[in-house]
């Protein structure tokens, strides 16, 4: 399986949940994305199978922040590779096997593990044991890490502890977090959602926040 590159920057969070729109945002802006992540939204509101259908034109990340005891987590990812995506969003907090079961269950798909939430909440309990699932996502050699564009200090901080593993920031917008500075701060690739599909023209949106990317990234 090809791995997902993150050469514009950006994923699309598909948090539009129905059908029509979400196709028309995905036939719209798909080919400028690095990837299309799905969340348990559009799944439950259109069932699985939408995994296919998209995976069949673009790069699907399942973001089911896989957060199990192993034998469930090795199901989960198997099934969801099998369906067609080519990563999976997955918790670290249950512990290293439940993390290694993914790996190992995933069929090559990529594993971007959850080091520290963007929402508020994430300072109360969360981010007293980020580092620690960054220090486990280099042990374990995983594709990338997600942490918040909210905390863009906390994006320098957890680069210094993976070094080159891709870094994944969602909470651009609507959460509060800023494209510019999430780059600047370390981020690879931001996961945007709602400033994309809620947008009057979302491809705007999307040629929009590339633009804030490159810049960000100094092109
Ligand atoms: O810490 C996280 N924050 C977050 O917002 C981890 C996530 N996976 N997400 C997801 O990113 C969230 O569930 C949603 O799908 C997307 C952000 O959407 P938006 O705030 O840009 O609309």
């Amino acid at each position: 399986m090809k791995k997902i590159t993150f050469e514009r920057g950006l994923v699309l969070a598909l948090d539009e949940t129905e059908r029509r729109r979400a196709m028309d945002i995905v036939n719209s802006v798909g080919k400028y994305v690095d990837a299309i992540k799905l969340n348990w939204p559009i799944i439950l509101a259109q069932g699985p199978g939408i995994i296919t259908e998209i995976s069949n034109h673009f790069k699907v990340i399942c973001d089911f922040k896989i957060s199990d005891v192993p034998h469930t987590n090795s199901m989960i990812a198997s099934l969801a590779s099998k369906l067609g995506a080519s990563g999976l969003i997955v918790h670290g907090f249950p512990g290293k096997d439940s993390v290694e079961a993914c790996i190992n269950s995933a069929h090559g798909a990529s594993v971007y593990l959850v080091t520290e939430m963007s929402n508020p909440g994430a300072s109360e309990i969360n981010v007293e044991f980020a580092d620690r699932i960054a220090e486990m996502a280099v042990q374990l050699k995983v594709d990338g890490i997600v942490a918040p564009a909210t905390r863009p200090e906390r994006i320098k901080h957890l680069r210094g502890i993976v070094g080159k593993i891709p870094i994944l920031t969602p909470g651009v917008g609507p959460q509060g977090g800023s494209a510019k500075s999430a780059i600047r701060s370390g981020s690879d690739a931001l996961i945007v959602g709602r400033s994309i599909y809620e947008a009057k023209d979302p491809l705007e949106s999307v040629s929009n926040l590339l633009a804030e990317i490159r810049s960000g990234r100094g092109d």
